[in-house]
């Protein structure tokens, strides 16, 4: 198996890039995520602080195991490469060996070992006394780092100590050499100098034969242009991250406590928003709508703002769907409807006498424009409720139960429910006449039919195919479709006015597929006191 890592490329292009470039230190996922927003090209997993977010010491008191699951963290939650401080491999050749494996793993993209023993001691602390590894042996943890990796772009580090340990120049330089020579994909010289001038010259002797990395924190005030005419590769700022959080952590707990209020430090400390952000919770939320909603949990949303103009005083208290229809009103029944088919989370889009709406268990959005708007611009006030699963239908509407749970049971993308039995007599409201690519043949159920338009009018010598009943149904692909033609709808004009049909049409002349579900009769849109009579027929209670 070959492991192709996009970060070890890019750690590799920065170690050859002919600028001066920079690695800022992060210890854990947040830190590391900040030093990507921040702008930094790669992130420096120090040892140093990553010890001390475990507030252990920079012994190798943290396992290496322990370091790699940080690692993991960081990685997953940034795109940039992280160089990993391995310290000294974490053991010998064979160490080595299985610690690179890991960190390709894990999605690192390279490691930086130095030449001490192990355990081994920050280099600041006593750096005079501390012992170096056999030039040799550190040749061969080298050599099997790079015959372990798989990832050809995967990079190796050999960080020289003879400066710190006070073995002077030459050897420094001599065992750049030899790391090099074992296959080393760059040299990082340490000081522990405040001044620079033992590194420049290094540099300055260096033969060029791999890249130098070099890490100023003592030297830190020496201007970069020093380093970038000195022909260094990368400067690793060590530990500006972990000091930073320290010193910030400090002075809010102190205050917290001799305040005993939270009044002096709210607005100085970042807030929860900027937490959630940083965690990506968004994303969750987005998730969360599609797979949870999306196993077997179908929404409704009813189209209820609108009066009904033909029904005179029966509606002026109360919106159509409020009509009562043998002591219970349209919307209960429908609502009532979709329970016994398990669709529980029923959203009512509501708009004239929306105060009337008098319902248990349904969320109700306002449509404040209904007086002026139409049916889309209804179903636009309850985008918030769109789900990967929804059936969305008018508010006037009785039919009996076979027929939504038909449509339930329909796996179309977007599928709407037509009548192909047309009763001119029958016809109170919009006729929303249908044109398929076949007509109902009757033959078998869930016949494979597309619409190809709806219409308010018939044609001449082209009898429609049905009529459109007010019920479709939208499924995850479906509902990408329908928002995209929301917005494309929303952009142009007239928005305000258009209705359903004009979405289904927009969707056909777009050349999404929509589904049609034939049916003969068995329901009723109630327009009229005639229709309510006739509702009668559709309730059993
Ligand atoms: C670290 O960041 O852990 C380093 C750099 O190794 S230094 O602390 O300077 O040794
Ligand atoms: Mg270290």
């Amino acid at each position: 198996m070959t492991l192709k890592n996009n970060k070890s490329r890019q750690l590799r292009d920065l170690l050859e890039s002919p600028e001066l470039e920079f690695l800022l230190e992060a210890h854990n996922g947040i830190s590391a995520k900040l030093v990507q927003q921040a702008g930094f090209k790669g992130i420096w997993a120090s040892g140093l602080a990553m010890s001390a977010q475990f507030c252990v010491r920079d012994s190798n008191e943290a396992s290496w195991t322990q370091v790699v699951d940080m690692l993991e963290f960081m990685s997953d939650a940034t795109d940039i490469p992280i160089l990993l401080d391995g310290d000294t491999g974490y053991g010998n050749f064979n160490n080595m060996r299985r610690l690179v494996r890991k960190l390709e793993q894990r999605g690192i993209a390279g490691v930086c070992v130095e030449d001490k023993e192990f355990p081994k001691t920050n280099s600041f602390i006593d750096g005079g006394k501390q012992a170096l590894a056999d030039i040799n042996e550190f040749c061969g943890k080298i050599r099997a780092g790079k015959d372990s990796q798989q990832d050809p772009d995967f990079c190796i580090v050999a960080r020289v100590e003879a400066l710190i340990a006070g073995w002077g120049m030459d050897e420094a330089l001599k065992r750049a050499s030899a790391y090099c020579e074992a296959g080393a994909d760059a040299i990082l010289i340490h000081s522990r100098q405040s001044r620079a001038d033992e590194i420049l010259a290094f540099a300055g002797a260096w033969d060029g034969s791999c890249p130098l990395v070099i890490v100023p924190t003592k030297y830190y005030s020496t201007p970069v242009d020093v380093f970038r005419k000195a022909g260094v590769s990368l400067v690793i700022w060590a530990n500006q991250m972990i000091r930073s959080s320290v010193r910030a952590m400090e002075n809010t707990s102190r205050e917290i406590f001799e305040q005993q209020s939270l009044v002096d430090v709210e607005d100085l400390i970042t807030d929860v928003d900027s937490i959630f952000r940083l965690q990506g919770a968004d994303e969750l939320l987005r998730a969360q709508e599609r797979y949870l909603n999306s196993a077997g949990e179908c929404r409704a949303l009813v189209l209820a703002a609108s009066r009904g103009n033909n029904l005179y005083e029966l509606t002026e208290d109360r919106p159509k769907a409020m009509l009562n229809i043998r002591g219970k009103p349209l919307l209960q029944r429908l609502v009532d409807e979709f329970k016994k088919r398990s669709v529980n989370d029923i959203t009512v889009i509501a708009g004239y006498k929306s105060e009337a709406l008098d319902l248990n268990g349904v969320d109700i959005r306002l449509n404040t424009r209904y007086e002026s708007t139409g049916e889309l611009y209804s179903l636009a006030c309850a985008r918030d409720k769109f789900s990967d699963d929804m059936v969305i239908m008018y508010g006037d509407l009785l039919f009996r139960s076979y027929i939504l749970q038909d449509l339930l049971e329909h796996d179309g993308e977007i599928v709407i429910v037509v009548d192909s039995l047309i009763n001119e007599k029958e016809i109170t409201g919009a006729p929303d006449f249908v044109w398929c690519d076949r007509p109902d043949d009757r033959s078998m159920f869930m016949q494979d039919v597309k619409l190809q338009r709806v219409r308010e009018e018939k044609l001449p010598d082209d009898p429609p195919s049905g009529r459109w009943t007010g019920m479709m149904r939208v499924r995850s692909q479906g509902r990408l479709w329908l928002e995209q033609a929301l917005d494309e709808l929303e952009s142009g004009d007239g928005f305000d006015r258009l209705t359903l049909p004009d979405l289904l049409n927009h969707l056909t002349l777009s050349g999404r597929p929509v589904t049609v579900h034939y049916i003969n009769g068995h329901w009723l849109d109630v327009n009229n006191v005639n229709d309510i009579d006739r509702a009668g027929d559709f309730t059993s209670d």
